[in-house]
Formats: structure tokens, C-alpha cells, sequence
């Protein structure tokens, strides 16, 4: 089977950008590929955040992943901090890495933009750990959002680097982007994201999810009732894409074109739907919460796999690059 990895920051509460995104696939890959799924601490603490509460967002990050539908028997779960080899092997790759590619990354502009006065080191390096993170496991595919594509081209580039100048290590990662790979957040300005906190979160009950839709903008086109939609240029669309059978998303998009629906009633079926797929989760999660035992033990059994793995990677490319044994 071939690899796949991908990782989520415990930054805050999973929304339904991240579901839509990345999540709902890294489910539905467990049964076509070897999955190594990972809480990514490292990258948590490449922005402000406080201390105290990360060891507890890091464990609701894994109990919301297990909710979601990561199952253990399937896949690797594991906590990134947990396995020091991704920081060492992304030293390594700092010294192939040009930093003119790294300074031109989209997200290092728009989240150094956000706080100027605290741009560290971590922010600008954090697609070296990520490509580092990837190559750790020789990992071929990465489900992720339209956001972290970039990312991964870069990473391809180090790879590339580092394999012409030492060998050949390491294999070019390719993304796996979901239907919904870019939601804004309610706002309809900037990508749905928990640091700016414009999310809907994945856990949010039937009526804190309809609270935050009915305010969510639309397409721009329907300012009156009577004015026909553009679907493909609809934020609430692109959630539809998710959580809406594609007979009915047909038939809505039909429907806005016509102007024979308004968006508070296009609004109502995405609701209910959302908390179709999300309810079971929900409760699944309020089971795990009570239980972190259990979600510690999953987290320990995928940090010693990793380890190993990680390991063995890691030993590779130390004597591809000719340090003393
Ligand atoms: N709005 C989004 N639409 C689609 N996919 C998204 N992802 C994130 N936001 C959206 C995807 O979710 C995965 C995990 O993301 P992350 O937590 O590692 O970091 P992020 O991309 O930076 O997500 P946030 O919510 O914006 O976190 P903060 O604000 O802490 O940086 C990734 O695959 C991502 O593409």
C-alpha cells in the first residue's frame, strides 16, 4: 500500500473548513492507503498561543480526529512532538532549502501580516518542518486544503534539492484536495481559519451551526429574492459540496440559478445536513472525552510506530549527507 500523511495544527477547535478540506478524506483514505495521521504541535507554536492550554488542545485535537472517524485499527494517530526526529530531519532540510522560496509563501505573508511585531524564525521555517514532517515516512500522497498546496509544491522542491545533491532518498509528494477544498470563512472574506476565528467549528451543536449560517454572505449576485444566483461563486455552495447529496446540490444549484429558492431556505437544507453527518460525531466525541485514557493509548501506540519508522528515514538521510557514525 502506498503512504499517505497529513497533520492538523491544535490551534484551536477543528471547524468545517478542516472537515471539508482535509479531514472527511483522511477517513475515507484509511481503507485505500497506509494513513499516518498526526497532531502537529511543532507547527502549533509557530504563531501566539498560551502554553498552559496546549497540552489540552492537542488532546481534544485527537479525541475530535477519533470522533471524526480516524480509526486506530486503520490508521496511525499520533502526536508530532511525540517523535523529535521531524525537527532534526527538517535541520536538514533547512540547508537545501533557498530562502527566497520560503519568504514568497503565501500563507508566511498573510499570518505575518496578521501580528508584525512577533515574526519569528518557526513562522518563516514552518514549510521546511511540514516537508520534513512528509518525507519522515517517504509519504507519497498528502490530503489537504487548497491552502497548504503551495506548501507542498515546495516541499517537492526540497526533495528534488536534496535528492540531487545526496541521492536519491527521498520520494516528491503529491496533494490529494478534496471538492471543497477552499472555504471561506462566514464572512465571505478570508479562508475559513481558526487564528482568524471566522469559523463554524466541526463540533458545534444544531443550533450554534444554523446561528452561524444564517448570518454566512452569499453569493453577491442575489441582492433581491427575485435575482438568480451564481452557485460556483457561493461560500454556502461550497459547504453544500461536503455535506449535500450531489442529486440535491444539482437541484439547488438549478434552483438558485432560477431564483425559484432563497438562500435562507438553501441555508436550512445545508443545516440539517451538517448536522446529519456531524451529530453522530458529536456524540462520539462527548463518549471519547470522558474516556482520554483510551485516546492517550492510541496516541503512545502511533508515537512508537512513527518512532521507528521515523528512525530508520532519518538514518538514511544523515548518511546520504555524510555526517560521522
Ligand atoms: N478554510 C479551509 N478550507 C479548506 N481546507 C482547510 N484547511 C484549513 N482551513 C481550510 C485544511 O485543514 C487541514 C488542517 O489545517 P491546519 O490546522 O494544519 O492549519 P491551517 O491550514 O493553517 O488551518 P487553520 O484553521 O487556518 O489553522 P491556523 O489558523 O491555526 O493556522 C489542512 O490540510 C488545511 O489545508
Amino acid at each position: 500500500m502506498k503512504r499517505v500523511f497529513s497533520g492538523i495544527q491544535p490551534s484551536g477547535e477543528a471547524h468545517l473548513g478542516n472537515y471539508a478540506g482535509a479531514l472527511k478524506n483522511w477517513v475515507r483514505l484509511q481503507d485505500e492507503y497506509e494513513c499516518i495521521y498526526c497532531v502537529v504541535d511543532y507547527h502549533a507554536v509557530t504563531q501566539p498561543y498560551e502554553s498552559a492550554e496546549l497540552p489540552g488542545k492537542t488532546l481534544d485535537m485527537a479525541t475530535s480526529l477519533l470522533a471524526a472517524g480516524i480509526d486506530p485499527e486503520k490508521a496511525t494517530l499520533f502526536v508530532q512532538s511525540a517523535v523529535p526526529e521531524h525537527t532534526e530531519l527538517a535541520w536538514l532540510f533547512n540547508c537545501v532549502t533557498p530562502l527566497g522560496e520560503l519568504e514568497r509563501m503565501t500563507q508566511f505573508k498573510d499570518k505575518s501580516a496578521r501580528n508584525r511585531k512577533n515574526i519569528t524564525a518557526g513562522l518563516l521555517d514552518y514549510p521546511v518542518l511540514q516537508a520534513a514532517d512528509i518525507m519522515l515516512y517517504k509519504a507519497e500522497y498528502v490530503p489537504v486544503g487548497e491552502d497548504q498546496v503551495q506548501h507542498l509544491e515546495l516541499s517537492r522542491e526540497i526533495v528534488r534539492r536534496f535528492n540531487t545533491r545526496y541521492g536519491d532518498v527521498f520520494p516528491e509528494p503529491q496533494p490529494i484536495l478534496s471538492t471543497a477544498k477552499r472555504i471561506l470563512g462566514l464572512d465571505g472574506q478570508a479562508k475559513m481559519s481558526k487564528s482568524i476565528g471566522n469559523t463554524l467549528p466541526m463540533l458545534a451543536t444544531a443550533e450554534e451551526i444554523w446561528d452561524g449560517l444564517k448570518t454566512g454572505v452569499t453569493c453577491s449576485k442575489r441582492v433581491r429574492l427575485k435575482d438568480p444566483g451564481e452557485p460556483d461563486e457561493c461560500n454556502i455552495f461550497t459547504i453544500h459540496k461536503t455535506f449535500t447529496p450531489e442529486e440535491k446540490q444539482m437541484e439547488l444549484a438549478t434552483a438558485c440559478r432560477e431564483a425559484s429558492i432563497g438562500c435562507f431556505d438553501c441555508k436550512k437544507v445545508l443545516a440539517a445536513n451538517i448536522d446529519e453527518t456531524m451529530a453522530p460525531i458529536r456524540e462520539r466525541y462527548l463518549e471519547l472525552k470522558g474516556k482520554p485514557e483510551v485516546v492517550r493509548e492510541v496516541l503512545a501506540a502511533g508515537a512508537a510506530r512513527c518512532r521507528s519508522i521515523a528512525g530508520e528515514v532519518l538514518a538514511e538521510a544523515r548518511a546520504a549527507m555524510g555526517f560521522f557514525k
